[in-house]
């Protein structure tokens, strides 16, 4: 024992002596602060704050205390904390009804316990905290039974712990990353949060630094993780949330850094989008074969080619004469357009988005007080139709700095020509950002940014860079058009980006690779905040088998956000791209998402209310069940839709594991009770879907985009359980209006529809009731239906009648 406490301790030394941290050392006693208690030696201030019985903050500035500010965290009442405060020589405490933060004070260590002392997160006894230079980090043991999820935007699977114990080391710096893979670390964007789970009770940490930070997961050394800032300064500023469930891990998360706003209801149809659809003909002629082929789909995007010598805020005349009749045109047939805008207008005099800028002062600065210029797009304009990157680009552009408040109340104005035209959001891409011809890909670190009156450079501001683009984007685009919601997409974002911007995962390969890490990719950026998300269907770079598309396509009818996008020079890839056949079975794909609107806007509409992801990991629903925390194959849509797509070429079956309890199959309405592995046959048209018992699925019929559903009849599918009781949620689609949410529910025989709560009111339709059963009568609010009113087929009963929007109760005897 002796031996192998000398031995650790060794490497440990080696270790320490390596990276060069020094500890925190001790501290003394501390002081009373608020609802928290304030150490300080020497070497640092450190304070533990109690924000809520479940959320406690701690925050160690090396050296003084520094400004209490925050991009990410945009409320810290959380509640009355109910907080009480011991004080000891060697060690104090704070309590509150859920948790306890006790604090050692020599050497300092921090260690987190239920209120019934069952330990959740402890600071390593040898290393505590530790500084090095400007970096700060915070060493924690990992037990071999936690699992790690969130940390945002990552490639890998889903649980950081990796498939063995030696788990991930993961960076935060947005870095445009083109055809990346699977290893590829960092990619866009930046969440520095993480959820533990360990026998189904879950905590998270969120590390509210937007410096460069790493977390390692066991990584370095085995039964330790660690995470900090890793150079350039800040605070070690945490906040310890508890759940103990999971989803409630991410409603506190996202209580203190906002959540997603429901986003418009066309939002959530299909969109086509490539690099570039142009000139105005081409567009046109996508649309036509949309309408022409009966494919579904609600939105066409714009990329770089639309504007004028790829200058933000222009259109290219010769090949879009007319932007507002073609955008006028494509309205009435249904369709919205989203132009993209970079944040790099090009330095050039007489053209206004320049000249206003500079007459404002909105631009990121050199150190010595001038405008930081460099190449990106507009460098690009003189190569034609590809970029010839064998020479330097010609004219720089120059940026925004968006963390100045003015800058972004100036850029946020500069759409208001796009939305007079019709454009019906906007996409902002390059915003890591991303620079050419420099080996960083991004600005140099020492650039100067206003950092909203406290001057900063650039190593403060990159990761945040894009997320304050898009909340200029958000409030420009709110107060041009007050009465709409506005659509932002966004490549780079930070913790509570999901306040503004949809987010897709930038430059994917069509590989089959790709097409599987998207599932765990997307689920770990919902468990962090962002439920408004999709990976560019297809993949992006090169281009994809018909097979390959068709199952991606397939998996993207679950993607929240639904988007195929392809980049520049590759074969068409548009549903019809691959000869009819697999034309039949895309059009079938994007078919079923229009069925499932009903369904997924009223998932999206509780994500906006509680945080809880759209699309979510099967461990979110099941936290208890350890089968589930590994799974990075199958998913879940809201809390009843089990999502189990063919993800291999030329498959032919493929397993799925089935949590406790009832399940139906979603096409043949088979019954299963699990918990069970099946393994089930497929085809090329098979989209696995099973539908958890208890639930009621809301569908509507095949639409040709989201303008067509009012009057469409509501078909309601119970999937019988002992009990259940489900919410469906409506509005007028875009908008502040009124809305209008109704019960569903049924007991034994009985399902009653209450009133609708709220004072919205959809267009006159029936309302179809299906329920998986048999029946000899029906009868709805005591009176029996005529044989004529409902029907009874292959085991299902289907009652059809007007929905009054009233109180129903149905009796199926
Ligand atoms: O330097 O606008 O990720 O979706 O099509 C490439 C052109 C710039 C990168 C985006 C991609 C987009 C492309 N953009």
């Amino acid at each position: 024992m002796r031996r192998v406490v000398t031995l650790l301790l060794l490497l440990f030394t080696a270790i320490a002596a390596r990276a060069q941290w020094t500890s925190l050392g001790n501290m003394p006693q501390p002081s009373r602060q608020g609802n928290g208690l304030r150490f300080e030696n020497g070497q640092a201030v450190a304070v533990v704050t109690a924000l809520s019985p479940e959320v406690i903050r701690v925050r160690v500035s090396p050296g003084r205390e520094g400004r209490d500010h925050s991009y990410a965290v945009i409320n810290r009442n959380l509640g009355d904390p109910g907080a009480t405060f011991s004080t000891g020589a060697a060690q104090s405490s704070i309590s509150t009804s859920a948790i306890r933060a006790s604090i050692q004070h020599a050497p300092f260590r921090i260690a987190f316990a239920t209120s019934a002392g069952q330990s959740l997160d402890e600071d390593d006894v040898q290393r505590g905290t530790t500084i090095s230079g400007t970096a700060i980090r915070v060493w924690k043991r990992l037990r071999d039974d936690e699992h790690v999820y969130a940390l945002g935007e990552k490639n890998g699977p889903l649980d950081k712990r990796g498939w063995k114990l030696g788990g991930y080391s993961l960076t935060m710096w947005n870095s445009d990353t083109f055809g990346y893979d699977s290893s590829t670390d960092p990619i866009y964007v930046s969440v520095p949060f993480y959820i533990v789970v360990r026998k189904g009770i879950a905590f998270g940490i969120f590390l509210d630094n937007t410096f460069r930070t790493n977390f390692d997961i066991g990584h370095q050394t085995q039964g330790l993780l660690s995470f900090g800032a890793e150079g350039g300064g800040g605070a070690l500023d945490y906040y310890f949330i508890y759940g103990p469930e999971p989803k409630k891990v991410i409603e506190r998360y996202t209580a203190l850094t906002g959540r997603m706003p429901l986003p418009p209801l066309w939002s959530l149809g299909y969109h086509q989008c490539r690099y570039s659809y142009f000139p105005e003909s081409k567009v046109r002629d996508i649309a036509r074969n949309f309408r022409e082929r009966h494919i579904p789909a609600d939105v066409i995007w714009l990329d770089i080619h639309y504007l004028d010598k790829y200058k933000p805020f222009t259109w290219d005349r010769e090949r879009f004469p007319d932007p507002a009749k073609m955008i006028s045109d494509l309205r009435k047939d249904g369709f919205r357009v989203v132009t993209i805008i970079d944040p790099h207008p090009k330095k050039e005099v007489g053209y206004a988005p320049y000249d206003s800028g500079l007459a404002g002062d909105h631009f990121v600065k050199n150190p010595d007080g001038s405008v930081y210029e460099a190449p990106v797009w507009p460098s690009r304009a003189e190569d034609g139709l590809t970029p010839d990157w064998s020479h330097p680009g010609r004219g720089y552009s120059v940026f925004p700095d968006f963390s100045k408040p003015a800058a972004r109340a100036w850029w946020g104005g500069l759409y208001a020509d796009l939305l007079n035209a019709g454009v019906a959001g906007i996409w902002n891409d390059m915003n890591e950002p991303a620079v050419f011809e420099t080996p960083t890909g991004t600005m140099p670190l020492d650039v100067r940014h206003d950092n909203e009156g406290s001057p900063a450079d650039h190593r403060e501001i990159h990761n945040v860079y894009g997320m304050l683009m898009t909340r200029s984007t958000y409030e420009g685009l709110l107060r041009l058009r007050p009465n709409e919601r506005p659509f932002v997409l966004s490549r780079a974002s930070f913790a509570g980006g999901q306040r503004y911007a949809a987010l897709w995962p930038g430059d994917n390969v069509s590989d089959w690779t790709a097409l599987r890490q998207s599932i765990p990719t997307l689920l770990g950026m919902g468990l962090s905040g962002f439920s408004f998300v999709g990976v560019d269907i297809g993949g992006f770079a090169e281009a994809p088998s018909p097979e390959l598309f068709t199952r991606w396509i397939q998996v993207g009818v679950f993607y929240p956000f639904m988007r195929t996008h392809t980049t520049f020079g590759t074969p068409d890839q548009e549903p019809w791209s691959y000869g009819v056949e697999h034309e039949a079975l895309n059009r079938r794909a994007i078919e079923l998402r229009y069925q499932l609107l009903p369904t997924i806007y009223s998932v999206m509409r509780d994500s906006s209310e509680n945080g809880v992801p759209a699309m979510r990991p099967l461990m979110l629903e099941y936290p208890a069940d350890e089968t589930t925390y590994g799974m990075n194959d199958q998913f879940m849509f809201g809390s009843d839709l089990l999502i189990a797509p063919v993800l291999r070429e030329a498959a032919t079956s493929r397993g799925v594991y089935l949590p406790a309890g009832d399940w139906y199959d979603y096409w043949s309405g088979e019954h299963y009770v699990g918990p069970k592995s099946i393994t089930i046959p497929v085809t090329m048209a098979s989209i696995p879907i099973f539908v958890r018992g208890g639930a009621f699925v809301f569908t509507q019929p095949v639409v040709q985009n989201t303008g067509e559903m009012p009057g469409q009849p509501l078909t309601v599918t119970l999937f019988p359980s002992a009990a259940s009781e489900r919410w469906l949620y409506e509005d007028a689609g875009n908008g502040f209006g009124p809305s209008m949410r109704r019960k569903f529910s049924a007991r034994g025989n009985t399902i009653e529809i209450n009133a609708p709560d709220g004072s919205y009111r959809p267009q006159a339709r029936s309302i179809v009731i299906s329920v998986r059963t048999s029946a000899k009568s029906v009868s709805v609010n005591g009176t029996p239906l005529p044989p004529a009113d409902w029907t009874a087929k292959d085991g299902v009963i289907t009652i059809k009648m007007p929905d009054r929007f009233e109180r129903v109760q149905i009796r199926i005897d």
